[in-house]
């Protein structure tokens, strides 16, 4: 398979032009660049420039930049060390899933990747561009190089790397709504395409969604909690592992949300459609389904075979009425009916 060379609605820029993007310089600190990797490895370490030129075997690196603002710059050529050979020398933990880069600068700027797409990516740790050092206002005197991701994946002064178990979401991630994955090929720009980008980032702070239609929103592994979402319209929004206690989905369409995993201890989903939900793994104590459209939805693993789903967590706080659970499957209305309260209006309890 060939991969076309420019990403979904990309341009290129001038051959002899790389736009700046973001912050300009990074904090200045009177002490030498050092590169300290932490968090879950066996060994902690710590690396001047020097030490790193030294210990690590050089090699450059040709890859075209494409910016999440739709320009792309082909072919720049980079100098510097692999990332996974840096790696290798702290040993990883087995627990070990993520890592979190960042930066030195005013605003600890970071960004983060699995460890799975470490090893598909090979990035590079950069100290060069043609052959040049790397202009400061680039990321110099060290930026990672992130292949085939947008460039925010991409950090300018880079300083700490800590390997972490859970995902921690970068800067533009988490406070502009950046995508998590950020495949240019897949347009993995925002968590959602149907918001500007000033409306998505007042939606995310103020944690207000409700009345809004968003098709497909990427919240997985956001911190949601207390979220307004009351007539919202999310069909296929993708909750798993989100933080969304709290949260109001009164009168919201979720047909097919996946909330795997999520928290939605105290959330309320009275009235809400929820055909084709899953439900798997969820906290759902202190959680409301009353009035709700259950059809489809599920609470435990539905197949036989084994699963990576596990049941949710539901106890007598869990508040379902009748006929909503009536619209369930066999196994699920078991399910539900050995640990959950169901709540019936003639016969009250
Ligand atoms: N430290 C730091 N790294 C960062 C950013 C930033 O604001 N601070 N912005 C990111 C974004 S959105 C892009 S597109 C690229 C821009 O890199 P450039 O200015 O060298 O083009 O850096 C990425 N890395
Ligand atoms: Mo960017």
């Amino acid at each position: 398979m060939t991969e076309p060379k420019l990403p979904p609605n990309q341009v290129w820029v001038a051959a002899n032009k790389w736009p700046v993007v973001g912050e300009r310089s990074p904090r200045n600190d009177n002490h030498p660049w050092t590169l300290h990797i932490k968090g879950c490895v066996q060994q902690s370490r710590t690396w001047t420039l020097d030490e790193l030129s030294q210990e690590f075997s050089w090699t450059e690196q040709t890859v075209d930049i494409h910016c999440v603002t739709r320009w792309s710059k082909a072919e720049a050529r980079f100098g510097g060390i692999r990332l996974l050979d840096v790696l290798a020398t702290c040993v990883p933990q087995p627990q070990a899933a993520y890592l979190s880069f960042v930066a030195r600068s005013t605003r600890d700027h970071s960004t983060s990747l699995s460890l799975s797409a470490v090893e598909e990516l090979d990035p590079l740790l950069a100290m060069t561009y043609e052959g040049e050092p790397l202009a400061e206002i680039h990321g110099g005197p060290l930026r990672t190089i992130v292949p085939r991701r947008y460039f925010y994946k991409s950090l300018k002064w880079l300083e700490t790397i800590e390997l972490l178990e859970q995902d921690r979401l970068g800067f533009w991630e988490a406070e502009a709504g950046y995508h998590n994955q950020a495949d240019p090929w897949n347009e993995q720009r925002y968590i959602t395409r149907e918001l500007s980008r000033p409306l998505l980032q007042r939606v995310l702070q103020q944690r207000d969604v409700s009345g809004l239609h968003l098709l497909s929103l990427h919240a997985e592994d956001r911190d949601l909690s207390g979220l307004q979402a009351v007539g919202a319209i999310l069909r296929n929004a993708h909750f798993c592992r989100t933080q969304l206690q709290r949260a109001n989905f009164s009168d919201a369409n979720l047909s097919n949300a996946s909330f795997r995993w999520a928290n939605l201890s105290h959330a309320s989903f009275v009235r809400a459609d929820l055909e084709g939900a899953n439900f798997c793994g969820a906290d759902l104590r202190n959680t409301r389904f009353v009035g709700a459209s259950l059809f489809g939805a599920t609470f435990c693993p539905e197949g036989t075979t084994s699963s990576a789903d596990k049941p949710a967590i539901v106890d007598l706080s869990t508040l379902i009425d009748v006929s909503s659970w009536l619209a369930l499957s066999e196994k699920q209305q078991m399910f539900l009916r050995q640990h959950a309260t169901i709540l019936d209006a003639n016969k009250p309890r």
